[in-house]
């Protein structure tokens, strides 16, 4: 491989900050992959599952102190604080470089530092982006193996260049007190310390490919969105593709490879991405996606071969579990998969403490994941690692309510679509730490990821309309709305197939809808229903406008638009006073 000086030079500074035993550069080599998961078994980072039954895949149990992402020790470090935003924590650039250096300072002494060169996008696409991240953990690099382009593909990719972004990251003493991720958007920089966890650790996830590319794409003219992307095939072979934002843990991964339902003969799926979409203006003016990663970090509680069959497809090999429990014959489970018998021996938890089915407490972390690459996913798209990605047909915004969102709502037009967007709001998971099941703001389902000011944010949105002469519609799903005895009302998971279908519908101009305050809703008959056990109450609730409940929601979000100051586009508040207008005049 080429030498990159500019590579070798800061390479050359982390090693000299963090002072490691030995530096490490990786070239995404099989050889390299079997020597490194041989030497964190030897350190029990990893341990062994059963190859037969699960070929190539290892478990990892992380501190229990370091299990979700932790937004309250995240950073933006742009020199002026009005470029953080509201939303974003911030610190100026100085302060937490001086911060961050004290806990890096020797903090490898007696490890090895790993250079990790990395690749964002398909090879040789012009979309695509280099990082290198420097870290101390095997798992971080056998992770990074899979959800990225990595070794010297990235190198090749790279050149001479200089334009990567730098990612530090170490493990030091995962202390929670000394846990910092921070980012350094002006300087092509990320710094990650204290945690070994997903989105902190594996910093070509969340803090590159959504807060650095958000900042990359805000002065180039493209959008780093929170979203999955698929495409839907029809019987008669016409293919569309859609986008979807939903927050962390609420099915993108299963929405993203669902299974048609038993009646949808001919229908064909085909996964492009199921955690992040950078999308640009095509040559045909229309909005184009591509999925940056290689690899699903998706999460395990909950799927099974019923909610997610091509999940476990892809997840038989060659892939990390983290923090799901262990069986008596080194597989792995998890809640949601078929219970064992109540008080069946030889189990561990994610702790790897003795543990038995039907004891009362978890056997897998809420958070636990599943790391497998991406090409193993049965139904992969042909199109995934094309180099201009595929065309949208339609956005949608997804978000987790038990009360008040209906199934779905198309926007009016682009600007009222992108109004649904920056109004999500959406209960809390176990995807972040802090309490679970709180309605939050969740503007396009990326506010932990924005790497910049959220007014400018939702000014870049609008600003698609000028730039984009065909752009896709817009729509809002809830597929989370709960009956009085807090069940699903609806079937969700390959059953969602059926609002999608009505979407297409839509966007080809033959399927019916009724115009409402909050958009266009389906007619009930304009839904395919056939076979579900859903009644006429049922599909009223989940179609219902709430207007008293939509005109509190909408003083609620007229608090949010005034807490974003200045930045905040008018057209968006103009937007919300639409609403209520639309609203009081019944
Ligand atoms: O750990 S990640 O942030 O990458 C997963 C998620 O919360 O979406
Ligand atoms: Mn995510």
């Amino acid at each position: 491989m080429k030498r990159n000086e500019a590579v070798e030079r800061w390479v050359a500074e982390m090693a000299a900050l963090t002072g490691p035993d030995r530096v490490v550069w990786c070239d995404g080599s099989e050889e390299e992959r079997r020597r490194l998961t041989q030497e964190a078994l030897g350190t029990g980072q990893l341990l062994e599952l059963n190859q037969e039954k699960l070929p190539g895949c290892y478990l990892h149990r992380s501190n229990p102190n370091d299990v979700a992402r932790t937004e309250q020790l995240t950073f933006l470090c742009t020199r002026r604080k009005e470029d953080a935003g509201s939303t974003n924590n911030w610190m100026a650039p100085a302060d937490a470089y001086a911060r961050l250096s004290g806990i890096y300072k020797g903090a490898l002494r007696g490890r090895t530092l790993y250079v990790v060169p990395f690749l964002m996008g398909p090879r040789g696409s012009k979309f695509s982006k280099v990082g290198v991240q420097v870290t101390d953990s095997i798992y971080v690099v056998l992770s990074m193996r899979i959800m990225t382009r990595m070794g010297d593909a990235a190198l090749a990719e790279l050149g001479t260049g200089d334009r990567f972004v730098k990612c530090l990251h170490s493990l030091a003493d995962l202390n929670p007190e000394r846990r910092f991720i921070c980012h350094f958007p002006e300087d092509y920089t990320i710094w990650s310390v204290g945690s070994g966890y997903g989105g902190n650790a594996l910093l070509g996830k969340k803090c590159f490919a959504l807060r650095m590319a958000g900042w990359m794409g805000r002065q180039e003219g493209w959008l780093a969105e929170h979203m999955l992307i698929v495409g839907l095939e029809r019987p008669d072979g016409r293919l569309s593709y859609v986008a979807g934002a939903f927050p962390s843990a609420c099915g993108k991964t299963n929405l993203a490879m669902l299974v048609p339902p038993a009646s949808y003969k001919g229908w064909k799926i085909h996964t492009v991405g199921d955690d992040i979409a950078w999308i640009r203006v095509g040559p045909d003016g229309r909005l184009w996606a591509i999925n940056p990663e290689a690899g699903f970090f998706g999460v395990a509680p909950g799927t099974n071969p019923k909610t997610n069959t091509n999940a476990m497809g892809t997840f038989s090999s060659n892939s990390l579990f983290t923090n799901v429990a262990l069986t008596p014959d080194r597989t792995v489970w998890w809640e949601g998969m078929e219970e064992p018998k109540a008080g069946a021996v030889g189990y561990f938890d994610w702790q790897g403490r003795p543990w038995s089915p039907g004891s009362g407490t978890r056997g897998a972390h809420p958070n636990a994941r599943f790391t497998a690459p991406a090409r193993q996913c049965p139904s992969i798209s042909s199109q995934w690692e094309g180099p201009d990605g595929v065309p949208l047909s339609a956005i949608l915004f997804g978000c987790r309510r038990s009360r008040l969102a209906p199934l779905v709502v198309e926007s009016l037009n682009w600007r009222h679509g992108v109004y649904l967007g920056a109004t999500i709001a959406s209960e809390t998971t176990a995807a972040a730490a802090g309490a679970v099941g709180v309605v939050r703001r969740d503007p396009m389902a990326n506010l932990p990821f924005l790497g910049y000011n959220v007014g400018d944010y939702f000014r870049h949105w609008l600003s698609m309309e000028t730039r984009c002469p065909k752009l896709p519609r817009i729509y809002r799903v809830n597929w989370f709305r709960v009956d009085g005895k807090g069940k699903f009302i609806w079937p969700g998971f390959g059953d969602n197939l059926r609002v999608l279908r009505w979407i297409l519908d839509r966007c080809e101009g033959d399927a019916k809808a009724t115009e409402t305050p909050l958009g266009n809703l389906p007619t009930p008959e304009a839904l395919d229903l056939a076979g579900l056990d859903l009644g006429p109450e049922s599909m009223k609730t989940l179609l219902e406008v709430d207007r008293p409940g939509w005109t509190e929601a909408a003083r609620q979000q007229e608090e949010f638009f005034q807490s974003i100051g200045p930045a905040m586009p008018r057209e968006l508040v103009e937007e919300k006073d639409a609403l209520v207008k639309r609203l009081g005049s019944a």
